[in-house]
């Protein structure tokens, strides 16, 4: 994988969303998802509106809103996604029963399903999620497993960690497109790594999350897109830092390919 660009990985995707995400990093020389953690819509649309420039992603965990309205939410965030061209990552990190994941997919005030590109998934319940997603969307939504986490103390292990992969693997052409992980785990090409744990100025935060820097993420960890959060939507200038972020990730990928 590591001496390949992402025009070459991309004729291996089977999965229609990882072609159009790779079809974005390239055009717009990205390889930056932003999470954007945030409680109000306004500070949603307006970090979007900032951000959207520099980004491949803008990652939402859309229930910390207090303030959602589906008009008044989503409706504006993908007029944003077309605008400057990035795709919409709902990070639900759905987690149970086919039955109840397809209700919480579908249903709800959320109504994922209706507007994410891309959604994470953890491996737990097997491949009955995946069965479940799979049958629900219409749109060919793309499925991220998340096979390893950046937290100090998590309880996932090698053992957990190879069976989430084998299930990506396996289901790349249908519905999971990628994984959230800390280093390079699959060797199939079509498989996109994203990685958090992203940070140029701290190490850690107060409650065990981990960082490392954008080359780190990229060089010696694999990532294909790295997460950055606070790291952005908290700088004091977010455009020069999210441009900053942005140029230091492609770089990095650039000198992996050319290795
Ligand atoms: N995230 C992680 N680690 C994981 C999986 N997901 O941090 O293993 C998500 C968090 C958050 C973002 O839910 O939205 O990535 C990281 O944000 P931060 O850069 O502000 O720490």
């Amino acid at each position: 994988v590591d001496g390949l660009d992402f025009q070459t990985r991309s004729s291996k995707m089977l999965h229609p969303m990882a072609k159009k995400l790779v079809e974005v990093m390239i055009g717009k020389k990205s390889n930056l998802c932003a999470a954007v953690d945030v409680t109000k819509t306004s500070e949603l649309l307006g970090l979007a509106e900032q951000l959207g420039p520099f980004v491949c992603v803008i990652k939402t965990h859309i229930d910390i809103l207090e303030d959602f309205q589906y008009e008044r939410t989503i409706k504006p965030l993908l007029a944003l996604a077309q605008k400057h061209n990035f795709l919409l990552f709902e990070d639900r990190k759905f987690a149970d029963i086919g039955n109840t994941v397809s209700l919480q997919f579908q249903k709800g005030l959320y109504a994922i399903a209706t507007w994410a590109d891309l959604i994470t998934v953890h491996g737990i319940p097997g491949p009955s999620l995946l069965k479940a997603l799979e049958k629900s969307s219409e749109r060919c939504i793309g499925a991220v497993m998340v096979s390893e986490m950046s937290c100090e103390g998590n309880l996932i292990d090698s053992e957990y960690t190879k069976k989430c992969i084998s299930l990506v693997e396996s289901t790349s052409s249908t519905c999971a497109m990628g994984v959230v992980s800390q280093s390079r785990l699959s060797h199939q090409s079509g498989i996109l790594q994203f990685t958090p744990g992203v940070n140029l100025s701290t190490s850690k935060d107060n409650l065990s999350q981990r960082y490392v820097s954008p080359e780190q993420a990229i060089l010696e960890r694999g990532a294909d897109i790295i997460i950055v959060g606070r790291g952005l939507t908290q700088s004091p200038n977010v455009e020069q830092t999210a441009k900053d972020y942005q140029s230091k990730a492609w770089e990095a990928y650039l000198t992996r390919i050319q290795s």
